[in-house]
Parts: C-alpha cells; sequence; structure tokens
C-alpha cells in the first residue's frame, strides 16, 4: 500500500514566449495518476505534487522554485519546462542539491555539466535539428545559407553550432540577422542582402512576426526555402496574435513551401510502450483531457509525450533509488536539502534510466541529454507533409521524394547571372 507521500515541484509556462504548460501539465497530471495506480513501481509511496506558473520569465521562475522549496514539505525533485526558466532553475537547484527535469527546455547551453550538474531533459536539444538540416542543403546543393534569430541563448546557441557543421562540410553562413524584440529590420535585412536560403530560429509569437514582415517584403516564393523549427503547434499561423496585422490568408501565403526540422518525440510504433499505453492511447486520453475541439492550437501539445515520461523516468530513478539507499539504511523521504546522498542516488538512478516511452526511447546522454531521430516536413498547400526521418546514430536519412517547388525545382542559393538577362 502506498502509505507515504514523495513530493516534487512542478513549474508550468502557461503563458509568455513557449505556453508549453498548456498541453504539458495536464500530460504531468495523467502520468502522476497512472505512475500512483502501479503498485510494483514505488510500492510504498504516493508522488504529489506542488505547482506554479512561470509565464516562461526567467525572474517569475525563480521566485515559483524559492516558493516552492521554502514551503513544505520538502520537493524532492522539480520538473520544469521552457529553455530560460530551466536554465536558472537548474543553475540554483544545485545549491538544494536538488536535481532537475525539464520537460520543454531545448537550449543547447543546458548541455553544461559544469553549469547545470544535477539536470536532466526529456526534451531534446536544439543541436539535434542540425544534422538534418544539413542533410537537406547538400541533397539540394544549397551551400551559402542565411540565419535569422531571436536573440535568446536558446536560439544563439543553436545557430553557432550550425555556423560550426556548415564550415566544416564547407558551406557558408553569409547572412546573420538577429532581433530582441522586433523581426522588421532583420527581415528587411535578409532581402536586402539576397538571402535565399534561410535558417530562422525563434519563438511561435516571434514565427508569426516574422512571416507577416517576410509577406510584406515579399521574402517567400520559388526562390527562398525558409527552414523553421517543428515544434510549434500545427496551425500556430491561425493563432489569434493582436502583435502582427497580417490576416491568416497572407500568412498562410508566405509560409507555402517552408520546411521545419524537429525530434520525434511521439512513438511511431502502433505497439505497446513500457508506460502500458500506446501512443494512440495516450492522444486519446490527452484529447479528453485538454477537452477542445483544436488540439492544433495548444501549445506544448507536441511535447505532452516528454512531459508524460518525464514523470516515468522520475518514477523510475526513485524507485531504483529507494532501493540503493535502503541497503545503506535511509530512505528518499530522509532527503532534506542537504543530503548528497540521496541526490547522488536519484542522479545515477536517473543517469542509467532507459525505457520506451510515450514520446519513444527515452534514455539520456552523460551530459542529461535525451537523445532522438529527427524529422523535415514542408508546409505543401496549407498543411505539413513529412518528407524524411533522420538517424543521426547511424547516419541514416530516409528521404520520402515528397518535397514540392514552386518553381517546379529546387531553387539556387544565391542570384544567377541567368536570373538578370
Ligand atoms: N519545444 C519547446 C521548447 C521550449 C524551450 O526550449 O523553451
Amino acid at each position: 500500500i502506498k502509505n507515504k507521500t514523495l513530493t516534487i515541484g512542478g513549474i508550468f509556462p502557461m503563458s509568455g514566449s513557449w505556453a508549453g504548460g498548456e498541453g504539458c501539465q495536464p500530460a504531468v497530471q495523467m502520468a502522476l495518476s497512472d505512475v500512483n495506480n502501479q503498485t510494483d513501481i514505488l510500492p510504498e509511496y504516493k508522488l504529489e505534487m506542488d505547482s506554479d506558473d512561470s509565464q516562461c520569465k526567467p525572474g517569475l521562475g525563480t521566485k515559483v522554485l524559492y516558493k516552492l522549496l521554502y514551503n513544505k514539505p520538502t520537493k524532492l525533485l522539480v520538473l520544469c519546462g521552457c529553455s530560460i526558466v530551466s536554465t536558472f532553475v537548474a543553475q540554483a537547484a544545485k545549491m538544494w542539491k536538488l536535481v532537475v527535469l525539464s520537460y520543454g527546455g531545448s537550449s543547447p547551453a543546458l548541455s553544461n555539466r559544469e553549469r547545470f550538474p544535477t539536470f536532466f531533459r526529456t526534451h531534446p536539444s536544439g543541436t539535434l535539428h542540425n544534422p538534418i538540416r544539413l542533410k537537406v542543403f547538400k541533397k539540394f546543393n544549397w551551400k551559402r545559407i542565411s540565419t535569422i534569430q531571436e536573440t535568446q541563448e536558446l536560439f544563439t546557441s543553436t545557430i553557432e553550432d550550425l555556423e560550426k557543421r556548415v564550415k566544416r562540410e564547407g558551406m557558408d553562413i553569409v547572412v546573420r540577422q538577429s532581433f530582441l524584440t522586433d523581426p522588421t529590420n532583420a527581415v528587411r535585412n535578409l532581402r536586402r542582402q539576397d538571402a535565399r536560403i534561410i535558417v530562422g530560429v525563434f519563438y511561435e509569437d516571434m514565427a508569426r512576426r516574422v512571416f507577416c514582415q517576410a509577406y510584406k517584403e515579399k521574402l517567400y516564393g520559388k526562390k527562398y526555402v525558409w527552414f523553421i523549427i517543428g515544434w510549434y503547434p500545427d496551425n500556430w499561423y491561425k493563432v489569434k496574435d493582436d502583435r502582427h496585422n497580417c490576416t491568416v490568408e497572407q500568412l498562410e501565403e508566405a509560409l507555402e513551401g517552408h520546411f521545419t526540422t524537429e525530434a520525434i518525440i511521439l512513438h511511431q510504433e502502433p505497439s505497446m510502450t513500457e508506460v502500458g499505453m500506446t501512443a494512440q492511447q495516450f492522444t486519446e486520453r490527452l484529447d479528453k483531457m485538454l477537452n477542445t475541439s483544436d488540439t492544433s492550437l495548444i501549445t506544448g501539445y507536441p511535447e505532452a509525450p516528454l512531459a508524460y515520461d518525464a514523470v516515468w523516468a522520475m518514477a523510475f530513478a526513485f524507485h531504483k533509488a529507494a532501493a540503493k539507499l535502503e541497503e545503506r539504511g535511509m530512505k528518499l523521504e530522509d532527503f532534506d536539502y542537504n543530503n548528497e546522498e540521496i541526490t547522488d542516488a536519484i542522479y545515477s538512478a536517473m543517469n542509467s534510466t532507459k525505457f520506451l516511452g510515450i514520446s519513444g526511447n527515452v534514455a539520456f546522454t552523460a551530459k542529461g541529454d535525451r537523445i532522438a531521430w529527427t524529422q523535415v516536413e514542408q508546409f505543401i498547400n496549407g498543411s505539413y507533409v513529412k518528407l524524411g526521418v533522420y538517424d543521426a546514430v547511424a547516419d541514416n536519412l530516409t528521404w520520402y521524394n515528397k518535397e514540392k517547388w514552386l518553381g517546379g525545382r529546387p531553387p539556387p542559393d544565391h542570384t544567377r547571372v541567368i536570373d538578370h538577362l
């Protein structure tokens, strides 16, 4: 019988640049109840969570962390999402010997064990998109690449990694643009500098503003190929947003033909996973919980499997750690923000956690990172079509030959003299 309670902290961004808590918090609640209904996992313990909203803001996220720490009961681990909040929380948590598990932090900067010694994530790093981007550049013979990024550590570190990889392959980043809060000038400069193959990394709210400006600058159509992040909800450009003044039709026109890259974070087979559900059963349960007619507008919906699996990863790790601690006459509930031995037991158990979850195979690298396959999609006639999948470990790209070109063929990566004739 589960007659003891272990409490964890939860920090969810319910608004802001990535309001992923909308989709991820219900998934975490579902997982907590599923774990609590299992008698063979943590047979003595029931898991509970105290949580609050960070609005994806580092100051508020830190305040929520302190509230979780200074209010009883003691938390054994903190779950968090959104890169900037994960960065602040993971940096502070080590002072309280607290393990942090992020279901929604993609910043490559988080893969730094010195800076974040107790950090793990089920969300893959943003650098995972770069190898597949390179495969596609090579496939279509594009060597001159342009970039536009929102100025945040998450995107800066992704572009730095892209730049290194591009150079290694004998290609070039020919135009670099960045913006802090307003992308207007950066998009205008892309057109002035004759960018053609454009990698854009920014949050979903900025993506709407970038493509509204691209529409106005006519930076779309048969001469251009945009590569953007694929983890936005499918109908992200239809979200009502008064920070731009384009219609959905105008955005759709500017977006036609763009490519997206993303990690594959939903188990692709119809088979049963090790958390007792198929991916489809998970989706059906989540949809019922969300109780909305259109999940394609919910931020954090694509990442919900990562949040669900984060709870299971934690439960498996607690289970293993409890057994190890018992050998030494200790218990998980003895944790008091000072007991390094308990932290170490949770850390090593997490390090060796491996299972087939709703998001696919869950395992962490030495840096606490998630390993995953990636995919590339293209926006064709208003919907996303899968073009290929890539297994970076085996360096294997599977391509389905479904791409469509507005000019009938892939555009060149720069102005050819013939274009002027
Ligand atoms: N897929 C959502 C990632 C959000 C973040 O890294 O802040």
